[in-house]
């Protein structure tokens, strides 16, 4: 049991750490070299003092000897270290250059920093999800828990969905953060990278040996700083395809949009907002004044329910736009027991398919691929239609790297308001968005006809540009019909 309890804990260790990468045991070795030459010098230049100081010494007889302006020892005490320097600078540069070259990488995963949770966005596969502390951690932390946190496994270094990644792949990680600045940090992989608002971030890593590692965000970014922990596990390959496929079915299966009692919906809520809002405004509801108002006698709550779960899908200030992060059964869950229980009483509630409508349409996988339309005639739509519908595909598909109002990301997503390429010719832009073009995903497969001409029309007369023309879907059908056929993932 001690022995168990020992090794639930980080092992301490004197030394930097090697750690499972290429980066990292370059770093390591840098660290080795430049710390024996540090003790080298040390042991020199103080055994040569201590040296002369006791054998040279006064009492003994010995004079000082008086030069001054010696040419020749200046050259030396100038040559000496100048050698000594460039022999650090020289590994010490090659291991930067190789720590921030993230070309040819074979995948490339989005990181975002929430307060406080990870949210993770395959850019290759459209799988995404959140990450946030395990159950077991997030209920022994809680004060009088009365659970012993050394029973926890991992305490505090756990999380329900870990990011999975492939070994022997070289990963591209962008790095974002929607409220405050974070920083992501797995010691095993040699780096830590600040995941910052409106700036992107990137790092990348190679691991060859399947496991998994462990890490936590370590920018103070508010009160649950400390519980929001990071796990990687490394999967070889074949175990990784396996993990994709059932990942990706399941945010393809989507809500439960069925009608749900009162009861069912108060009591599910009780575990959504455990945890997902317990957080910030308590487990008891009482909120912290000053910085998360008090669900229990809410305003917004004993007011129009319309307005509450506008809030709660949107966000508003420090409170994150949920519409996002969580299902339409969850939120209608958490929504109703917000109203309903935590010293409220309001008496209605909302079901599932009411909040699945105001959701944006599409699902947020954006690679959720659709097969090619069979060559049917799509009915032209009117610009306004078009620009209608091109809002919530914008918001499921382009916004998170082009940003919600379109301003893009500096210095890797371009702003679309005032684009070069939107102002411009139509076709160039449609072409542009078909195939591709580097970081910039290939949406010819991943959108419908209609989808794709609606946020094409909508990014030219909508986010600050007022181009005011249109592409019809029924144009948008014969390009992609025209594409070559879907290639595998891994291009
Ligand atoms: C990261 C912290 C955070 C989390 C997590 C969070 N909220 Fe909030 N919430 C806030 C803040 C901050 C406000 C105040 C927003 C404002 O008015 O500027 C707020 C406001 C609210 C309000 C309005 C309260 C009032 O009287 O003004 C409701 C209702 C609410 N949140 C519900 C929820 C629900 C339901 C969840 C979980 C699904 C949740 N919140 C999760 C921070 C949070
Ligand atoms: C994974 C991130 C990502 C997503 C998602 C994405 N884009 Fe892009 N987009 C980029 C990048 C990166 C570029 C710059 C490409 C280049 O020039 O190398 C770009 C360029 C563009 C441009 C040209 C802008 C210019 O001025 O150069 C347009 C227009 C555009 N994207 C529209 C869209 C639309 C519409 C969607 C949604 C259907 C979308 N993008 C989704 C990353 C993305
Ligand atoms: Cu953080």
């Amino acid at each position: 049991m001690a022995l168990a309890l020992r090794t639930a804990q980080a092992d301490y260790t004197l030394n930097l750490m090697k750690g499972v990468t290429k980066v990292s045991n370059d770093i390591y070795d840098l660290h080795m070299l430049i710390l024996w030459i540090c003790v080298f010098i040390g042991v020199g230049v103080f055994g040569t003092m201590f040296y002369s100081i006791y054998h040279h010494r006064k009492s003994k007889g010995h004079q000082a000897a008086q030069f001054h302006e010696n040419t020749t020892v200046e050259i030396i005490w100038t040559i000496i270290p100048t050698l000594i320097l460039i022999g650090m600078a020289i590994p010490a540069t090659k291991t930067l250059l190789e720590l921030d070259d993230v070309q040819d990488s074979e995948m490339s995963i989005k990181v975002t920093g929430w307060q406080w949770k990870w949210e993770y966005e395959y850019l290759d596969n459209g799988i995404h999800f959140f990450s946030s502390l395990d159950e077991a951690s997030n209920k022994a932390r809680q004060v009088g828990s009365g659970i012993d946190p050394r029973s926890v496994p991992n305490y505090l270094l756990n999380v329900d969905k870990p990011l999975v990644i492939p070994t022997k792949k070289k990963i591209r990680f962008l790095f974002t953060a929607a409220d405050v600045i974070h920083s992501w940090w797995i010691p095993d992989l040699g780096w830590k990278k600040d995941a910052i608002p409106g700036f992107i971030n990137e790092a990348w890593t190679s691991v060859d040996k399947a496991g998994t590692y462990r890490g936590q965000c370590t920018e103070l970014c508010g009160k649950d700083h400390g519980f929001m922990p990071i796990v990687v596990i490394a999967m070889d390959q074949p175990d990784y395809d396996v993990w994709v496929k059932k990942a990706q079915e399941e945010s393809k299966k989507g809500a439960d949009l069925s009608d749900q009692s009162h009861d069912d919906l108060v009591t599910k809520g009780a575990t959504v907002y455990a945890k997902n809002c317990s957080t910030c405004h308590l487990p008891d509801g009482k909120g912290v004044p000053g910085a998360f108002p008090a669900i229990t006698g809410s305003a917004v709550i004993k007011g129009d329910i319309n307005t509450q779960v506008n809030l709660v899908l949107n966000g508003k200030g420090g409170m994150p736009a949920f519409g996002k992060m969580l299902k339409a059964d969850e939120l209608s869950q958490v929504i109703t027991y917000t109203r309903n229980a935590l010293g409220n009483s309001v008496g209605d509630e909302i079901q599932p398919k009411a909040v699945q409508d105001l959701l944006p349409k599409t699902s947020s996988a954006p690679a959720a691929k659709v097969a090619p339309e069979k060559p049917e005639p799509i009915a032209d739509m009117s610009k306004d239609e078009l620009v209608n519908l091109g809002k919530s595909v914008y918001a499921s598909n382009c916004a998170s790297c082009h940003q919600a109002e379109g301003q893009g990301m500096s210095p890797m997503f371009p702003a679309l308001t005032g684009s070069v390429v939107v102002k411009g010719d139509i076709n160039a832009q449609v072409d542009l968005m078909l195939n591709g073009k580097g970081m910039m995903p290939s949406f010819g497969h991943a959108l419908k006809a209609t989808d794709f001409a609606a946020v094409v029309t909508y990014t030219r007369n909508s986010l600050g540009n007022s181009v005011n023309d249109a592409v019809q879907p029924s144009v948008i059908q014969k390009l992609q019909l025209a594409l070559p056929a879907e290639q595998d993932d891994d291009e």
